[in-house]
């Protein structure tokens, strides 16, 4: 993005690093501080990389219910437990700068073993042929994900399917109540409010750069609707994260549509130092400082402009 939107917020709305239940202790306040956010700079991952990951270090009799964590008289560990090194039969097919850093995300907020197999993008931004060979995939779409016989397509999709079968805490999809409602507004928000409109501006640039900036700025009023009700939502929570103060599905969905709505300036144009949307601002670098979110990052090379 031309110009970084944090620089332009008040230091005393930077985020607040706090003890976050879903990363590893002691929490995003080891991570970082200070008025930058945290990037990630790793080198490249090569294909066939296996990336392992554990269970979270919870005790295995806490559950979380709504916004915190309460003793449990189940045992949630499963057969999807595992050891370091050992492989595993989930593979996540990932391309660059693509939506897979949602489901990577996820498998390490989830502590899955998994397989990673890396895709760069062709220079047009497309898929490469062998990715579309290698995932088994009908769509030729990032991500894809493998799990034993199962071959599951579409963000969402994988994302409903990694909760139901993996999050045996309920914590990334709370139990039918208002927070699970509102968990999957979002988780659907992401592509069908956000991205839907995000990627027209997008798209009609990428076709002719000339494009007249009033063209992409009748384009953009849609994504600037859009982050008004982001903001008010974060606002009117008060919660770190979309869904209270631990990281669900709705992060791991709509962060990827917010954060590439931010990077590409697809929101509409903004007063010179104003900063009209702070509490999403905030909540992009509670994502960023978040373990599981830096584990996944560095794992996959994720980058939104890749080299
Ligand atoms: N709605 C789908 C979108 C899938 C999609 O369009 N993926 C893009 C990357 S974000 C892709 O594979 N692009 C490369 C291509 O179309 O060749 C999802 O959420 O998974």
């Amino acid at each position: 993005m031309e110009e970084n939107m944090s620089t332009k917020m008040d230091d005393s709305f930077l985020f607040t690093p706090e003890l976050d239940p879903s990363t590893d202790m002691p929490g995003p306040s080891e991570q970082s501080s200070g008025t930058q956010q945290p990037s990630v700079n790793v080198p490249l991952p090569s294909n066939n990389t296996t990336a392992t990951a554990f269970r979270h270090g919870l005790s295995p009799s806490m559950k979380f219910v709504g916004k915190s964590w309460t003793e449990s008289t189940t045992d949630p560990t499963t057969e999807n437990s595992a050891e370091n090194g050992q492989s595993s039969k989930i593979t996540l097919y990932f391309l660059q700068s693509s939506r897979s850093i949602r489901i990577a995300w996820l498998l390490e907020e989830l502590k899955l073993v998994y397989n990673l197999e890396y895709f760069d993008r062709e220079p047009s931004m497309a898929a490469p042929v062998s990715f579309k060979q290698a995932c088994g995939g009908s769509m030729g779409k990032a991500p894809v994900l493998v799990d034993g016989d199962l071959v599951i397509e579409e963000s969402g999709a994988i994302t409903q399917y990694l909760i139901a079968t993996y999050d045996n805490l309920n914590y990334l999809l709370p139990s039918p109540d208002p927070l699970y409602v509102k968990t999957l507004l979002f988780m659907h928000a992401a592509e069908g409010t956000f991205l839907l409109h995000g990627l027209v501006p997008f798209y009609v640039k990428r076709a002719d750069p000339d494009t007249p900036e009033a063209t992409l700025e009748a384009l953009k009023i849609d994504t600037g609707k859009d982050l008004d009700w982001l903001e008010a939502e974060l606002k009117t929570s008060g919660t770190r994260y979309l869904v209270g103060d631990t990281v669900t599905a709705a992060d791991t969905m709509m962060g990827f549509s917010v954060q590439f709505i931010m990077e590409f300036d697809l929101y509409p144009a903004q007063e010179e130092g104003v900063e009209r949307w702070q509490y999403v601002i905030k909540w992009l670098g509670n994502i960023e400082c978040s373990k599981p979110y830096q584990r996944a990052v560095k794992k996959t090379g994720h980058t939104l402009r890749p080299k």
